[in-house]
């Protein structure tokens, strides 16, 4: 229950203080919409710093062979790394020829919760 609570309770803040300064996605590699070759790790950097606990990102493989499909969850880590801005996704596999999106969500160091989501391509 608790688990659940936080989170919700974090994001109602997020709205009530939408004025006060949100962490931002300053930038990700693969950037969005690219088209790559497999990269080994998904990166987004933050104009904040994050808190590792509350920061994670899904990986999801929504289509290949030219054909979409429902999107399946990739086995991946997801952790901030050293600067404190940076959200590291690392699949545990490398990634084939496909589409993918990533939906993060971070919480900075002032509480504020952002999520958002992104797609790129693997050739
Ligand atoms: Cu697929």
């Amino acid at each position: 229950m608790r688990r659940v609570a936080l989170p919700a309770a974090l994001a109602l803040l997020g709205i009530a203080s939408a004025a006060y300064a949100h962490p931002k996605l300053v930038s990700a590699s693969p950037m969005p919409n690219a088209t790559v070759a497999k990269p080994a790790r998904v990166e987004l950097r933050f104009s904040e710093k994050l808190m590792p606990k509350f920061s994670g990102a899904d990986l999801m493989m929504t289509g290949h062979g030219g054909a979409s499909h429902a999107p399946m969850k990739v086995a991946a880590a997801a952790g901030v790394s050293g600067d404190g801005r940076t959200l590291v996704v690392t699949p545990r596999s490398p990634l084939g020829a496909g589409r993918y999106s990533v939906a993060w969500h971070v919480v900075s160091t002032d509480t504020h919760r952002v999520a958002g989501n992104f797609a790129f391509a693997v050739k």
